[in-house]
């Protein structure tokens, strides 16, 4: 590259996915995704280089630019893709730092890779970034990147931040490679979690597990750096959302997708990535047993569930996928009538319209993963949903719940607790359900993505 960047993003996947036309031509759409959604304003606004992978397998791309920042794709084999993404991150990580909701699989030919991509990204980083730049590496695909990178490149500031959440001690212990993780975090001069509760979970970890000093929320490497570690809600651009939401094409779409389902009195909505930390089993479970025992009446109830399709070749992903479809037929065979089911169940990814149509109608929202960094749509359906009158379910174990404590909120592991509160929402006063929603909008707009992102960068300047 000619120019070298003062600010740069490092994160598995690049903002975009390439789309080919029929023709042969080649163009680059924002992907979906919570971590782009995050973050693309962030770089818009900012400007610099955003390096990640461009999701083809075996295939070099050469760096471009984007919406007015560059882009470095870093390229992964289809052995790589299979061994330090599917394996290492997804089937290792993912499932460890989700409290082990599923089973998490150790393999040292998994590691072996997640080594290799770790340094592949640290040397493109260190190529891309200016003197004395602004680097920021996000997320559990990367832990290693801080540590090697402050190696290359003594003269970074180095900010790391993770979007999942970082598990207690007892669990991260089982990891086989757990100091070496620990320590390329610690490479890092501030590293970011979702909420205070994994900042401590970490820093504890720190003190229990190895040499380094700890005081208050920084650890000093000695004869290096301090690294900090401190908690970052992230956010939406809620605005952004909100001015969506009322464009008229939505405003359209809305209303054709009530026509659709028939203008329900009730509608209740889930939309999620196809994940199994999301609770989609024990929230369909919930869901059919009020229709099956009649609380909810399908003639004028419509559960509308989105399940946008994820790691489909994860064998905990494709269980999940078969269990859901199974679930769903199940319930929509007992109850329901001629032509529509009580659960409308749509296994695909949607526009960003859509979603906002969805969330404007949604009289109820369902929220409920068994474990979540934050969880944007929460926030997405707070911002979007045009009057006080809607409710929000949310599980205890997401993130977010620590901020949008006016929900109605749940544990979705106690299936009878969950359907009270579910009906609670639905059939609330309406004085008690806008009180909420009142409070809940004030914490949404009064708490942005831009104002995360200054208040990650500006800490970490000051470091
Ligand atoms: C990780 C953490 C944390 C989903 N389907 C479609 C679509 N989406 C968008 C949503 C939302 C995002 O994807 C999902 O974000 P979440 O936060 O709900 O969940 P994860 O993907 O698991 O995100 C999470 C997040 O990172 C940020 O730090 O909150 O805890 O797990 O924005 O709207 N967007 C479009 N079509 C879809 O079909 N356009």
């Amino acid at each position: 590259m000619s120019e070298r960047a003062r600010f740069v993003v490092v994160a598995n996947r690049l903002p975009v996915d390439r789309v080919v036309a029929d023709d042969g031509t080649v163009d680059w759409r924002t992907s979906p995704g919570g971590l782009v959604t995050a973050l693309e304003p962030v770089m818009r606004r900012m400007g610099g280089a955003w390096v990640g992978w461009h999701g083809a397998p075996d295939e070099t791309v050469a760096p471009f630019q984007h919406d007015g920042y560059s882009i470095v794709p870093v390229p992964l084999s289809a052995e790589e893709y299979e061994e330090y993404y599917e394996g290492f991150s997804n089937a290792t990580l993912w499932p460890l730092f989700h409290d082990t909701v599923a089973f998490p699989e150790f393999h040292r030919e998994w590691w072996d890779a997640y080594l290799t991509v770790n340094r592949r990204f640290a040397v493109a980083t260190a190529e891309a970034a200016g003197d004395g730049a602004t680097v920021w590496v996000q997320d559990y695909q990367l832990l290693l990147v801080p540590q090697m990178l402050r190696e290359l490149r003594p003269d970074l500031k180095i900010g790391f931040f993770l979007h999942i959440p970082f598990p207690p001690i007892e669990l991260f212990q089982q990891l086989p490679w757990r100091g070496q993780i620990i320590e390329g975090l610690l490479g890092a001069d501030l590293v970011g979690f979702q909420v205070p509760g994994g900042a401590q979970n970490f820093l504890r970890l720190v003190r229990t597990r190895t040499r380094h000093r700890v005081e208050r929320d920084g650890v000093r490497i000695a004869g290096s750096h301090t690294c900090v570690a401190r908690a970052y809600p992230i956010s939406i651009d809620s605005q952004g959302f909100a001015d969506l939401a009322e464009t008229p094409e939505v405003i359209a779409e809305s209303e054709a997708l009530l026509e659709e389902l028939g203008h329900p009195k009730t509608i209740f909505l889930g939309v999620d990535r196809l994940d199994y930390t999301k609770g989609l089993r024990q929230r369909i479970r919930a869901m059919g047993e009020l229709f099956e025992e009649g609380k909810l009446d399908p003639a004028d109830t419509v559960f509308l569930q989105v399940a946008t399709p994820s790691r489909e070749r994860v064998e905990e992903y494709k269980k999940l996928r078969d269990d859901i479809d199974l679930l769903v037929g199940r319930i929509n065979s007992h109850v329901g009538g001629v032509g529509r089911p009580a659960i409308s169940y749509l296994h695909a990814g949607f526009p960003r319209t859509t979603m906002a149509a969805m969330y404007r109608i949604a009289n109820v929202m369902v929220v409920t993963p068994l474990r979540d960094g934050m969880n944007l749509v929460a926030k997405e359906y707070v911002a979007c949903h045009p009057s006080t009158n809607g409710a929000l379910v949310l599980s205890e174990f997401a993130g977010a719940a620590k901020e949008l404590k006016q929900a109605y909120i749940v544990n979705p592991y106690d299936l009878n607790g969950m359907k009270d509160v579910l009906m609670q929402a639905a059939t609330d006063a309406p004085r008690n359900r806008q009180r909420r929603m009142r409070a809940l909008k004030k914490q949404v707009f009064g708490h942005t993505i831009e104002q995360w992102a200054d208040n990650f960068l500006g800490d970490l300047e000051g470091r």
